[in-house]
């Protein structure tokens, strides 16, 4: 395997002050733990903030960074500036609370943007330091949006993947962030990029679609000259660790003083760092509302509120601890006894063995985030449940809920739902509470941490195979520079032009891509070049061809083959051909243009067209879907075929295509030069019935089987310029 650089915000190590001495100490969180062991036990490097503004650790940084290479990492040094503007600012003041569905929360800052970019280019900085050759790099979260594609600028050819821990937003919301585009552009830099859930892939990819126009086939994207896969990667546990814990001494000694301290009351817990996208104030509000429904089990019941300081520095996270406070004061003193506190709430981290103890002893927990990306609590208390009791109240709104479909899951801003579930889930019997959790057991331990890493690097290694093999070989200055060669040193040469998308660009309608001013003289010169034999397949109908094109001294096929005119003859038709399937095909195409505001249908002698260019592309992209399989039903015992083009649909008789068509050309003898150029799927059929010396070129950098790409009609015309020379 190659050497893996691991890249995320912060390090799994903090530098800390202690007495003036610069410590390093473990971090906690959940990138941390999960990836942890990974890290240490392969060949790799992490590069990460180290946690401490560089300003307070000037003339240091050489040594530190000599500490950090033994624990395998690599520091960026960060200013306090930055460190508020693009951690505090941009990261937790505008990407966290939109990607989590706080608009209101979010701030639109320049100041912040700038900060994200100068950071995102600071960390590509040091990754171009530390990198080798054959490196797999991946970059993790919200932070380092921008890094794939700045990295990929500087290095083509680099394998990149990208994993995002939080939700991706629905691409109605994603719009609202003027840097729209800019972050997309940054993620589609990367080969493959990993979401937690499906959904979160299909607002990816649709928000590609709206904001960057770019179509996806199966989470595959076509960017620029590369095809970058989006898919679902739900983060895994380390199974083993959490499912074992409760053998270790020091967390028998934890359960037991929790235990005698509790008494023989039932135990609910909540744990999670306090955000407001967690629910927690929801969540007393509902411990409240359940204490209010149920007297019965007033002083039966402690809900444990461990709630982990975080990101102190940013004012809604002040506010939310306030409410907390604020709410757990008031429970209690509603409610409490002598001898019976309702709500332990502890605001500070607690350790590893501590937290297990609490998964063992909880008899509910209560994880009913408002948003989260995928929520581990949720995982880590099931898999602790190594006698299977317990129960787990999770909220659908967490990326876990798709995987932990046998807890008790509810809808985070339901109150009276939970309040209910919080005592379903207290007289639960013993049986079912094993049954369900014996289940979640096994698909954890199934798709532990290992395997989420396996599946994601696996996945990064198809990717860049499939690129390899799709690679589009763009028609370079050396590939050009033969072929004109060729073309110069040739006595009897055939061009073949496609018309639409290859010569001229589209239109809202076909009628309005006449062939201007500067595309007849273009082809007139080309055809005057003694030795050329020069020929237009095109998908158009022969009235329009020969009204725009008729005069030139060229060949013209229209509608893929149908009709053909030869250099200086007349109009034929290819065989003779049935077109009275048409009287079936119509009706349903205009059906579908009812359906579909902007589209238009497109009649010609043996083949029929629905365009949908003019429509909304989303839904277009539904009624295609939808007309391809009424046609595929109604013309199943017909002579005919169904083709997508560029936003087209179009029917016509299966015999015949645009390589029936130049077979009439190609299979005379003595042509010494052949050069093809076509840019949708009806010229592959042109591309792959000529010889292998033939120059094939596909306009637009999609995958094809011609030998060669170019960017678009420009520089077709740029080469068909420089052939008449
Ligand atoms: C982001 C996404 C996504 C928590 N408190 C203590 C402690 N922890 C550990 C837990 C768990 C991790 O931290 C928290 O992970 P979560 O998934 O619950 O939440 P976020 O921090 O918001 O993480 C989230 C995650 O990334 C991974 O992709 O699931 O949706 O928001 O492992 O055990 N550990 C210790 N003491 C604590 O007090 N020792």
């Amino acid at each position: 395997m190659n050497r893996l650089l691991i890249v995320s915000n912060r390090l799994p190590i903090t530098l800390t002050r202690r007495e003036g001495k610069l410590e390093i100490e473990m971090s906690a969180g959940g990138l941390a733990t999960g990836l942890g062991s990974i890290y240490r036990s392969c060949d790799s490097l992490w590069v990460g903030w180290c946690g401490l503004a560089s300003e307070s650790l000037k003339g240091q940084e050489e040594s530190i960074q000599a500490k950090l290479k033994k624990e395998k990492c690599h520091g960026v040094f960060l200013s306090r500036q930055d460190i508020e503007n693009f951690y505090y600012g941009f990261s937790n003041k505008t990407i966290w609370p939109l990607f989590h569905y706080f608009p209101l929360y979010t701030a639109y800052n320049e100041r912040f943007w700038e900060a994200y970019e100068r950071v995102n280019a600071i960390f590509c900085d040091e990754i171009l330091k530390v990198t080798k050759d054959n490196d797999t790099i991946w970059i993790h979260d919200y932070q380092l949006m921008l890094l794939p594609k700045m990295i990929r600028e500087k290095r083509p050819d680099a394998t990149i993947g990208f994993f995002l821990h939080i939700p991706f937003v629905s691409s109605e919301v994603f719009r609202l962030l003027p840097w729209r585009m800019d972050i997309l552009e940054g993620l589609l830099g990367a080969d493959l990029l990993g979401f937690h859930t499906y959904d979160y892939v299909r607002h990816f990819t649709e928000s590609v679609r709206r904001v960057l126009g770019y179509e996806h086939n199966l989470g595959y994207i076509p960017a620029g000259d590369r095809t970058v896969k989006a898919d679902a990667f739900p983060m895994g546990i380390d199974y083993k660790r959490y499912s074992t814990a409760g053998g270790d001494e020091e967390v028998k000694a934890h359960t037991k003083r929790i235990r005698k301290k509790i008494g023989e009351r039932r135990m609910i817990l909540s744990i999670d760092r306090l955000d407001y996208t967690k629910g927690i104030p929801e969540r007393l509000e509902i411990f409240d509302l359940f204490l209010e429904k149920n007297p019965e089990y007033r002083e039966k019941v402690t809900l444990i509120l461990v709630a982990v300081p975080s990101r102190t520095g940013v004012e809604h996270y002040r506010m939310i601890k306030r409410r907390v406070d604020e709410l757990v004061g008031r429970i209690n003193g509603k409610y409490g006894a002598i001898g019976w506190i309702p709500v332990w709430y502890l605001y500070r981290s607690v350790p590893f063995e501590k937290l297990m103890a609490l998964y063992q002893l909880s008899d509910v927990a209560l994880v009913t985030p408002l948003r989260d990306g995928m929520n581990l609590i949720a995982k880590e208390f099931v898999a602790s449940k190594t006698d299977g009791t317990g129960v787990l109240i999770l909220s659908e709104m967490a990326g876990a809920a798709k995987e932990l479909g046998e807890a008790i899951i509810v809808n985070p801003n339901n109150k009276e739902e939970i309040a209910d579930a919080i005592k379903e889930a207290l007289t639960m019997p013993q049986e079912d509470q094993i049954d369900r959790n014996r289940e979640m057991q096994k698909r954890l331990a199934r798709y532990s941490i290992g395997g989420w890493v396996g599946d994601f690097m696996d996945r990064l290694e198809t990717v860049k195979r499939m690129q390899g093999e799709r690679r589009v070989r763009k028609l370079t200055q050396e590939p050009r520079e033969h072929l004109l060669a060729d073309y110069r040193e040739s006595a009897k040469r055939l061009i073949l032009l496609d018309y639409d998308g290859t010569l001229v660009p589209f239109r809202d309608y076909p009628r309005k891509a006449f062939p201007g001013e500067d595309v007849i003289p273009m082809l007139r010169d080309l055809t005057e070049v003694p030795g050329n034999e020069v020929v237009i397949v095109s998908g158009r109908d022969k009235e329009t061809l020969e009204q725009w094109l008729g005069a030139l001294d060229m060949g013209l096929v229209a509608e893929h083959g149908v009709w053909v005119k030869e250099r200086g003859g007349d109009w034929e038709m290819v065989e003779s051909l049935d077109d009275t399937w048409k009287n079936q095909v119509i009706p349903l195409l205009e059906l579908y243009v009812d359906r579909t505001p902007g589209s238009f249908v497109e009649a010609k002698s043996y083949s029929v067209s629905w365009h949908y260019r003019r429509s909304d592309p989303g839904l277009a992209a539904i009624r295609a879907r939808e007309l391809r399989d009424d046609l595929d039903n109604l013309t199943g015992n017909l002579s005919i075929g169904v083709l997508e083009g560029s936003k087209v649909i179009e029917v016509k008789d299966v015999s015949v295509n645009k390589g029936r068509a130049v077979s009439r050309w190609t299979g005379r003898d003595g042509w010494d030069f052949i050069v093809a150029i076509g840019d949708d799927w009806t010229d592959e059929d042109m591309f792959v019935a000529l010889p292998k010396s033939a120059y094939t070129i596909r306009v637009g950098m999609s995958s094809t089987r011609a030998r060669y790409n170019l960017n678009s009609f420009v520089e077709v015309r740029d080469l068909l310029a420089s052939l008449k020379e």
